[in-house]
């Protein structure tokens, strides 16, 4: 079906979750509904927020910029607006607008009839946002402990808080999200790969078809995942990804303190080892110390 065609039989009302038809239209290209006017007021607001700190800041220099959340003493308190309130506001906004961009997305989706995976992966990402920005904050009981928003100050929190727990990288959620996102890459790399491959054949030839790229997988490791199979293994693995990148910030603090390497001592206190783990059999190799 040619694109305008297409229009005729799918631009028209229903389908909206919130306001009926008040809001069921399109600007140009652009589907509005209800929740684009929500996207729209709180990205302009939570913007025109971020200017105002900005411009009460020390520098306009871009890198520099930073908007920081109130310190600890207020607790889960409001901040007066120059100490940390804007922060506290424009984090509203965010939340609001991410939010409404996503429930826009959910109308979108009810209009055309299709299923709701894009605004389910997007919730995925913005479930990492707040946790970082509300539940992690509420679980430790200060807004003082969201990060700032700058581009080399968020920078600075995420290398300070990793330093928090001397070694991050034996947090076993963040070695699992680390993981993820490197299986994304070699998945979305094979398949982008293997689409350019099939459809850019040799001077003369036609496009190839998924026959042939099932037959390429094959050949080279004796299995394909086939066409859709790709798809459903590539949103897995990015969700899955967002998802473990949150809980290993959200256990960092409210569930683990200190350092991470320590964490691994289950491991050594399991009941299977047959040898004392105070180190006195071999007092040379003393990895552990039991509490
Ligand atoms: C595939 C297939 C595609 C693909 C790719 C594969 C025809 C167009 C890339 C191969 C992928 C496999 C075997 C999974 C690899 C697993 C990980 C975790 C990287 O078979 O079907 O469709 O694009």
């Amino acid at each position: 079906m040619a694109m305008l065609s297409f229009e005729k039989k799918y631009r028209i009302r229903g389908g909206t979750l919130v306001g009926g038809d008040l809001f069921d239209f399109w600007v140009g290209p652009f589907y509005v509904g209800f929740f684009g006017v929500t996207t729209i007021f709180f990205a302009f607001l939570g913007t025109a927020l971020i200017l105002w700190g900005a411009a009460m800041g020390p520098t306009w220099n871009l890198w520099q910029i930073s908007i920081n959340p109130p310190d600890v003493k207020y607790g889960l308190g409001l901040a007066p607006m120059a100490e940390g309130g804007l922060w506290q506001v424009i984090t509203v906004c965010a939340v609001g607008a991410f939010g409404s961009w996503a429930l826009r997305e959910v109308e979108i989706c009810r209009k055309l009839g299709i299923g709701y995976h894009v605004p389910v992966a997007f919730g995925f990402a913005i479930f990492a946002y707040v946790t970082l920005v509300v539940f992690r904050p509420l679980l430790l009981g200060a807004w003082g402990h969201g990060f700032p928003y700058g581009i080399m100050s968020h920078l600075q929190w995420v290398s300070n808080v990793g330093y928090q727990f001397v070694w991050f990288h034996w947090n076993p959620a963040h070695m699992l999200a680390i993981t993820f996102f490197f299986a994304t890459s070699l998945a979305a790399a094979l398949h982008g790969g293997l689409i350019l491959s099939a459809t850019n054949p040799q001077k003369g030839e036609p496009v190839k078809t998924p026959e042939h790229e099932d037959t390429f997988f094959r050949d080279s490791i004796g299995y394909s995942i086939g066409t859709l199979g790709i798809h459903r293994l590539l949103l897995y693995l990015a969700l899955a990804s967002g998802f473990f990148s949150a809980v290993c910030i959200v256990i960092s603090g409210p569930f683990w303190v200190g350092n991470w390497q320590d964490w691994w001592g289950w491991w050594l206190e399991l009941p299977i080892w047959n040898y004392p783990i105070d180190g006195s059999l071999y007092p040379t190799m003393k990895p552990y110390e039991s509490s």
